[in-house]
């Protein structure tokens, strides 16, 4: 069997436990728990005046009610800001249990505990919130207009303002820059709200140990020491009392970064105060109006460029919705405006943007966190210097990239972890030929006049990206083996499909030179491993990938120092093959991992026979000499950590081929292709298999998925019957080709690959829809009914 796993195609190890039912998902644990319920804002802007819960006393099995006036302290302080910038002057986050205002329908205003989901819910329902209504802001247009505030000490509605010039080589600012180009072009984008819709909602459920003041949590979280973090200082507790684990998660795609929500210090809290296990899941409808949306901006563009294509200059002013609150800071629209450029090189570059507060469901990351709307403006933008120039949209692009010879690139700006935007490595023109020959691009005119002749109405679109991946500060691993060969893997951030059980195993299993079915990988679980980030902006493999292969190394080391004593060899003279140590060119000179593993502790001798053979082959008695030698640490085990200089930045480009209906306006997506840099692939499967999901999430973006607000701040579609997502029916067969040019900036040289799939959608498909019917597109999704108000605008 082979042990050099890295860059295998190796089936996912967790989804025979997963596809069969035997996942632990948040709901499945604790059934026996006390369960909360929510009374939510049902307005979108309305002062609280009275609170009654008179008729909910009644309720068989009802253990209590909570308002904020009920929350100690720490609880009755609003929520932390997790990323604060010196631009968000006015940032604002939730109170755990509205505290006077509500701003946005679904906010949470009453907890309610009962012995079930059902019992809660009915109290719930009886609970009678008397409301002031105030003046929903909805909309950026309304927003800005500043006429009624959404927080009352905002003026204008304006959380964060920011602008970043880059200048031109001659110091030239962009608007200079732009007004001097021999072309300029100038227009709006209009990108619509939608969100992380896991299969599994959020959750919490936890459990109080009165003896020992400890608190276990469980959480369908993407980040479960941040979590553990946050609730140990909400809750007062000592950080070594408080345990998070993230069970099986079903999904998370953002949503579940932030932390803490407000049911994740509830329920805790309510545990501990009540001495009983308590649990609460999120339903599909708190979903919609309760957790976080994204997307949402308006887009101004100027851009000046020469005959050849060339950009000048390019001025990019945005306007973010951010709904109610920022608890995530201004990341997304800092994203947006800093990843915008992509794969080219702009002249001079001037971005500027605000974030404005309504009164809808706040906006956290969601998949590609801001990059699909910078991608949108900027792939629009090379779309319609090609249609102006009247040259080919690919040769735009061509004339813009930055060359290979260019790297390391710096973009001049600052990357959202405040460090300077640096490309480490790439191929743009070479992605380029591969993407052109996957699709078939300089042969679509002819097939395009083919489907005409046939009465058929076919077109072409392409998009590029660049993506920073694998953002610090740092995450680790713990790797042991322990006398049974078995070889514990752990690292503390979390899994929400992504196969981490999978490639870790194949990073520890190449290392170390043992068999993957020895190998077995925890994630996300705080008694196993403390420290960490967590999993989000497409860093796991990056982070953790090259930390437990840092730790393996270590383990690799000590195993061979250990073994060499045993052989009586040197340990440059010794190799791990299928889980034995042995010397180089004398495969019968070998030791087991095992025994090493035995050899590293020999006190266990006692207890294990596995021990008893190893000391007897080295001829050692256990009680005669040190359990381990000066300068050594007890057991085969190692721990490290891996902490970036800066980000990495994977690369890709997608084309897609789309029919439109003459009569329905129906838009159908024929081919779909993809390629892809992110470093060296672990495993080229998972790779696909996320460019797979994220494509899939992008064609919803593209196509179907809009939040719909009315002017009274209702989301008029929240359910799945109205919100559209794609089915399998939706998404076409993705053709995907890799290209492999590893960061150097990690031992591995890895790029991230999580977010990649669902960047460029939807400019691809906006681009494609674009060339068959001959309009201009300027908004996503654009679903039939926005294609056939385009034909009949253009006549
Ligand atoms: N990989 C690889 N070789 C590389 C890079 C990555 O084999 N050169 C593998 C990784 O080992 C990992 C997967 O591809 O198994 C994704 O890796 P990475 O890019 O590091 O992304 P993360 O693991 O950090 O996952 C986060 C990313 C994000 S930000 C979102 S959002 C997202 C996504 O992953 N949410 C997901 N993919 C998701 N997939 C599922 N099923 N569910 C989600 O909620």
């Amino acid at each position: 069997m082979t042990t050099r796993l890295f860059g295998e195609r190796v089936q996912r190890r967790e989804d025979g436990r997963l596809v069969t039912g035997q996942g632990r998902y948040l709901d499945d644990l604790g059934r026996d728990a006390l369960a909360a319920a929510f009374v939510r804002s049902p307005h979108a802007h309305a002062r609280i005046r009275d609170i009654d819960v008179s008729a909910a006393l009644d309720v068989d099995g009802l253990v209590a009610i909570y308002t904020w006036e009920d929350l100690p302290e720490r609880v009755r302080d609003p929520l932390p800001l997790l990323i604060p910038h010196p631009a968000l002057t006015h940032g604002r986050t939730a109170y755990c249990l509205a505290r006077d205002v509500v701003r946005h329908v679904g906010e949470p205003v009453v907890m309610v505990v009962a012995t079930d989901r059902y019992l809660a819910e009915d109290a719930a329902a009886l609970i009678e919130v008397e409301y002031e209504f105030l003046k929903p802001v909805v909309g950026i247009e309304e927003a800005v207009q500043g006429v009624h505030l959404v927080h009352e000490d905002v003026p204008g509605n304006v959380g964060a303002h920011l602008v970043q010039e880059v200048p031109d080589a001659t110091g030239r600012g962009a608007r200079d820059a732009v007004d001097a180009a021999p072309h300029v072009l100038e227009f709006r984008l209009d990108i619509e709200r939608s969100a992380s819709m896991p299969l599994e909602g959020r959750g919490v459920y936890a459990r109080w140990d009165p003896d020992d003041r400890s608190l276990r949590v469980y959480s369908s979280t993407q980040t479960s020491t941040s979590v553990r973090m946050a609730l140990a200082a909400k809750l007062g507790l000592p950080l070594p009392s408080v345990e998070v684990i993230a069970p099986d998660v079903g999904g998370g795609f953002g949503v579940k970064i932030v932390h803490p929500w407000p049911e994740e210090v509830l329920v805790p809290w309510a545990a501990m105060l009540l001495g009983r296990e308590v649990k609460w899941a999120e339903d599909r409808r708190e979903h919609f109006v309760s957790s976080a949306h994204e997307r949402a901006q308006v887009q101004h563009v100027r851009v000046g460029f020469d005959d050849e294509g060339r950009l000048h200059g390019l001025d990019v002013t945005i306007q973010h919705d951010h709904g109610a609150y920022t608890p995530y800071g201004i990341i997304v629209p800092i994203i947006t405006a800093t990843q915008l450029l992509g794969p080219y090189r702009v002249g001079a570059y001037r971005v500027e943007f605000s974030s404005i507060y309504t009164n809808t469901v706040q906006v956290t990351p969601y998949r590609g966190a801001g990059r699909p709307q910078g991608v949108f403006c900027m792939e629009r933008t090379m779309d319609r210097i090609a249609a102006h120039l009247g040259m080919d949209r690919t040769a735009v692009r061509a004339a813009n990239f930055i060359q290979p010879d260019q790297f390391p690139y710096d973009q001049g700006l600052m990357f959202q972890d405040g460090r300077p935007l640096i490309y480490d490595s790439g191929d743009y023109p070479e992605s380029l030929r591969m993407l052109k020959e996957l699709i078939g691009w300089d042969a679509f005119p002819a097939e395009k006049e083919r489907a005409a002749a046939e009465g058929r109405t076919i077109g072409i679109g392409i998009g590029c990206y660049v993506e920073g991946t694998g953002v610090g500060p740092y995450e680790g691993g713990h790797v042991q083996v322990t006398s049974d060969g078995r070889v514990h893997v752990s690292t503390g951030l979390t899994s929400q499909g992504q196969g981490h059980e999978t490639v870790f195993a194949q990073i520890a299993a190449t290392e170390l030179g043992v068999p993957i079915d020895r190998v077995s990988v925890v994630t996300g679980d705080t008694r196993r491993f403390g420290y960490a980030v967590g999993t989000f902006a497409s860093r796991a493999a990056v982070m953790s990938g090259n930390a437990i292969a840092l730790a393996c190394r270590k383990v690799r080391d000590k195993a061979l120092r250990i073994a060499a004593d045993a052989l009586e060899a040197d340990p440059r003279d010794l190799e791990i093959v299928d889980g034995d140590v042995r010397v180089v060119g004398n495969p019968g000179a070998a030791v087991p991992l095992a025994t090493v593993a035995v050899l590293s502790n020999p006190l266990r001798y006692a207890f294990d026979e596995e021990a008893k053979r190893a000391t007897q082959f080295t001829g050692t008695a256990s009680m005669d000499r040190p359990p381990v030698d000066e300068g050594e640490e007890p057991g085969l085990e190692g721990r490290d950590y891996y902490s970036p200089v800066r980000s990495t930045f994977a690369s890709g480009m997608h084309a897609a081929v789309v029919e439109t209906d003459p009569g329905t306006a129906e838009i159908r997506i024929l081919r779909y292709a993809v390629v892809h840099d992110c470093g060296k692939l672990i495993n080229p499967m998972i790779v696909e298999g996320q460019i797979h999901g994220g494509v899939a999430q992008g064609v919803g973006g593209a196509l179907y998925e809009r939040m719909v607000y009315d002017g009274h701040g209702q989301l008029l579609n929240a359910s799945f019957m109205d919100f559209l997502m794609p089915y399998a029916t939706e998404v076409p067969r993705i053709e995907t080709a890799h290209l492999e040019t590893p960061s150097p900036l990690n031992p591995l040289g890895i790029k991230g690959a999580g977010e990649a799939g669902v960047i460029p959608v939807s400019a691809v498909v906006a681009a494609a829809v674009e060339d068959a019917e001959g309009i201009t597109i300027s908004r996503m999704p654009i679903s039939p009914s926005d294609l056939y108000d385009l034909r009949r605008a253009a006549g």
